[in-house]
């Protein structure tokens, strides 16, 4: 059995398992009030429960491609108030973010078991800042920076320099005092990568494990290179392309899924689970 040590919570990666999407940004909810909208994310929290989502990612910065940055105070305004009022929900709470002031604070909380950073540790003190804790680590691979990231992306063999940059990341993790059984990897679909590359990433997902050993978690949710091959504009219309991507990267080794469909996301990854006893 394969454990994740996960703040307060230890977690079977064994079975597949759902990391629900929980955005406060403006636009995630009809209506700005705080009240309204903590009350907001308090409901589809616990309808991503109900759904099945093991996880909840709580994240108050949007890193799509062509995003704006938002302050410091913005995000820290956006995220505390949610995770204070979910931190007995009763699984996990994973805070993605990339800035260490706010992983500090989110830290200091105590509401926080999971630290998800699409920029993998890079800002400075973040590596101190999650060794001096108990959570885990999502380390996500991204070239160059959302506003900007889609503009040129290039590589020359995008399995090998992911992989590789993700061990570099894990190694720097290991030398901090991160245990193993903290870190999880991602190769960051989408974030400074040409529909090819991340068809390549997602065929060579188990390349990308071999390099450092350690779990996978993937995100393709309703993502654009879903849009670019479905042609479907509408990113909450991408829900059968998204479930389908979030199953292949099971088959090709990756632990949990990060998605915004939840109910969906689960029955599809039951019937993946019920055949794999008979599975060669
Ligand atoms: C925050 N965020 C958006 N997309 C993501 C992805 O693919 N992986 C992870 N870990 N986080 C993501």
């Amino acid at each position: 059995m394969q454990l994740l040590q996960c703040g307060r919570f230890k977690l079977d990666l064994s079975r597949p398992m759902i990391m629900g999407i929980l955005n406060v940004t403006p636009d995630s909810f009809s209506d700005g009030g705080r009240f309204s909208s903590l009350d907001s994310a308090l409901q589809r929290a616990e309808s991503m429960l109900a759904d099945g989502a093991a996880i909840l990612d709580i994240g108050g910065e949007s890193t799509r491609p062509g995003a704006a940055e938002v302050s410091v105070q913005q995000e820290l305004d956006r995220v505390l108030p949610v995770l204070e009022k979910l931190k007995d929900i009763g699984v996990p709470l994973s805070l993605d973010t990339r800035r260490t002031v706010v992983m500090q604070a989110a830290l200091q909380l105590g509401a926080v078991d999971l630290i998800n950073d699409v920029s993998a540790l890079e800002d400075d003190g973040a590596v101190d800042a999650v060794a001096a804790s108990q959570v885990a680590l999502c380390l996500m691979h991204k070239q160059g920076n959302p506003d900007t990231m889609q503009e040129a992306p290039a590589y020359q063999d995008v399995v090998e320099e992911v992989g590789h940059y993700l061990l570099r990341r894990v190694q720097l993790c290991r030398a901090a005092g991160i245990a193993d059984e903290r870190l999880l990897i991602d190769p960051g679909f989408g974030f400074g990568k040409t529909l090819e590359h991340n068809l390549q990433l997602l065929a060579g997902l188990r390349r990308i494990e071999a390099i450092s050993g350690l779990p996978l978690l993937v995100g393709m949710s309703r993502k654009s290179m879903l849009g670019t091959i479905t042609g479907e504009a509408i990113p909450t219309e991408r829900l059968g392309a998204s479930v389908a991507v979030a199953l292949v990267s099971l088959q090709q080794g990756a632990r949990i899924v990060r998605v915004h469909d939840v109910k969906a996301s689960r029955q599809a990854l039951e019937v993946w689970a019920a055949l794999q006893p008979y599975s060669a």
